[in-house]
C-alpha cells in the first residue's frame, strides 16, 4: 500500500484536504520568496519510520538505545552542511528558524542582562531578532536598528548604536531585504564592540552556497539557516559555528549543541534530519547551482518588468531572490493588493515598507519573489507575464479605498471579500495563470 492509499483508507478527511493543498500548489503562481517546492526525494525521507525514534543527544552520545542507524543519518547530515558551508560546526537539530536563533541566545547570552541588536522587524528583520513581542526581546535586552531613508543598511548608523549599546550579539541577515548583505562591514563593527556576529541566512542560504550572494563564513561567528527556503529542503534548521567563531570562542560548537538539548529541544525529528541529509546532497549538485543562478535572473527580470508598469520597489530593485514593492504610489493597500492576486492565483504576501505607517496586518506593501516558479523551470521570458498579470490585478483594485479608521476598515474588509472572489477580471486571470502553470511540472 503506497503511503497516501494508506491514509484515504484511515482518514479519507485528512487526505482529502492534502489533495486539494497539492492541486492549490499546482494551479498557483507560488510566489511568496519564502516558499519552495522540495523534491519528491526530499519530501520522501518525511514521514518513514525513522519518525517512529527517540534519539536525545547526539551521534554516539545518545539517552536513548537503538541509534546506530540515526547516529549515521545524523552524522551524515552533518558533515553535508559543513562542507556545504564551509564550517567547522553544524548543529542540524533545531526544529525551525525561531528555535535556531532562540538558542543561539541561549547559548551566548545572559538572560535580563546581555542584549541583542537586529534590525527591526517592521524594516525586513524578524521576530526572533529581539523584537519584543518575541521572548527573544523578553529574555533578553535588545536594541533594533532601521534602514536608512534609501531603504539601504546605514553601517555608520549602525555602528554609532553598536557602540553605544554594546550588544554581546548582532544580528544581520533578514526577511525583506533585496540587497547584497556586506558580511565583512558586519564583521567590522562587531569586532570592534566585541559582540558575536549572527548571520541569519535563512532567506539567502541556497544563494550562499551556489555564489549567487557573498558568503558570511568568514566573517560571522555564527550562521543559522532554515532549511525549507532557497536551500529548498523539508521545515527544519541548520546553526553552525564558523572557523572565525571557534578562534573566538574555542567552545562555541558545544555550547550551540547544549543549548539545543538540554538547553530548549528533546529529541530531534530524525525524519527531518534524514531530509536534511538529502537536500544538503541536492544542493552540492551543478544543477542546485544552476537554479539558484536562475532565480537571481529571475527576479532581477521580473523587478525590471514590474518597474516598467511603474511599481515602486523598495531600494529601486533586487540582488537576490525576492523583490518588495511599495503600493503607495498605487494607492492600493497591501492587504487589499495580496487577496485580489491569490483570487487570480498569484501567491504573495502583504509586507510592510521601511518607513511604513500602515499596521502591520494591513502593510502598504506586498513581498513576492521567483524561487518556487524557477523550480517549476519558468525563466525570463515567463517574468513579463507574471508582471503583466501582476499589473493587471493590482489595476483592478486601485478604486478599493482602505479607511484607516478600524471599525470602517473592517467593514470595508467584509465588504470586499464578499465582492473580490466573485470579480470576473481577477477570475479570468486565475484561468490563465491555471493554463500557464499547468505547463510547468510541480516536483
Ligand atoms: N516566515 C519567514 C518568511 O516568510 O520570511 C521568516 O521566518
Amino acid at each position: 500500500m503506497t503511503p497516501m492509499s494508506a491514509l484515504q483508507k484511515t482518514d479519507p478527511e485528512i487526505a482529502k484536504l492534502i489533495t486539494l493543498e497539492e492541486k492549490r500548489q499546482r494551479e498557483v503562481l507560488e510566489m511568496i520568496p519564502s516558499e519552495n517546492y522540495a523534491s519528491q526525494a526530499v519530501r520522501s525521507a518525511l514521514g518513514t519510520v525513522l519518525n517512529n525514534k527517540y534519539s536525545e543527544g547526539y551521534p554516539k552520545k545518545r539517552y536513548y538505545q537503538g541509534n546506530a542507524v540515526i547516529d549515521s543519518v545524523e552524522s551524515l547530515a552533518q558533515e553535508r552542511a559543513k562542507k556545504l558551508f564551509g564550517v567547522p560546526h553544524a548543529n542540524v537539530q533545531a526544529l525551525s528558524g525561531s528555535a535556531g536563533n532562540l538558542a543561539v541566545y541561549v547559548a551566548l547570552l545572559e538572560p535580563l542582562k546581555d542584549k541583542i541588536m537586529g534590525l527591526s522587524l517592521a524594516f525586513g528583520g524578524h521576530l526572533t531578532h529581539g523584537q519584543p513581542q518575541s521572548a527573544t526581546g523578553q529574555f533578553y535586552k535588545s536594541t533594533l536598528y532601521e534602514l536608512g531613508r534609501d531603504c539601504l543598511l546605514d553601517f555608520d548608523a549602525i555602528e554609532k548604536q553598536a557602540v553605544r549599546e554594546k550588544p554581546k550579539i548582532i544580528v544581520c541577515g533578514y526577511t525583506a531585504y533585496p540587497r547584497i548583505i556586506d558580511f565583512k562591514r558586519f564583521s567590522q563593527i562587531a569586532d570592534k564592540v566585541g559582540a558575536y556576529l549572527l548571520a541569519d541566512i535563512s532567506h539567502i542560504a541556497g544563494l550562499i552556497v551556489t555564489d549567487q550572494h557573498p558568503d558570511p563564513a568568514p566573517y560571522a561567528h555564527i550562521l543559522m539557516t532554515t532549511t525549507h527556503k532557497t536551500l529548498r529542503g523539508p521545515r527544519g534548521a541548520i546553526i553552525m559555528a564558523t572557523a572565525k567563531g571557534l578562534k573566538k570562542d574555542p567552545d562555541l560548537g558545544k555550547k550551540i549543541d547544549s543549548a539545543i538539548i538540554p538547553g530548549i529541544q528533546g529529541g530531534p525529528h530524525d525524519d527531518q534530519t534524514a531530509s536534511i541529509a538529502v537536500m544538503l546532497k541536492e544542493d552540492s549538485t551543478p544543477a542546485f547551482k544552476t537554479y539558484a543562478k536562475q532565480i537571481v535572473k529571475n527576479a532581477k527580470a521580473l523587478a525590471t518588468y514590474l518597474s516598467d508598469f511603474d511599481f515602486d520597489l523598495v531600494s529601486g530593485g533586487t540582488d537576490n531572490h525576492l523583490i518588495l514593492i511599495d503600493l503607495r504610489n498605487k494607492n492600493v493597500n497591501g492587504k487589499v493588493a495580496a487577496i485580489a492576486l491569490e483570487v487570480a492565483n498569484i501567491v504573495v504576501n502583504a509586507n510592510g515598507v521601511p518607513f511604513d505607517t500602515q499596521p502591520p496586518l494591513y502593510p502598504s506593501g506586498i513581498r513576492l519573489g521567483p524561487p518556487a516558479i524557477t523550480t517549476r523551470g519558468m525563466k525570463e521570458p515567463q517574468m513579463k507575464k507574471v508582471a503583466q498579470w501582476i499589473n493587471r490585478v493590482i489595476e483592478e483594485v486601485k478604486k478599493e479605498k482602505l479607511p484607516a479608521e478600524k471599525d470602517a476598515r473592517n467593514e470595508f474588509m467584509k465588504d470586499f471579500k464578499s465582492r473580490v472572489y466573485k470579480n470576473k477580471n481577477l477570475l479570468a486571470i486565475a484561468k490563465e495563470v491555471k493554463l500557464f502553470t499547468s505547463k510547468f511540472p510541480v516536483p
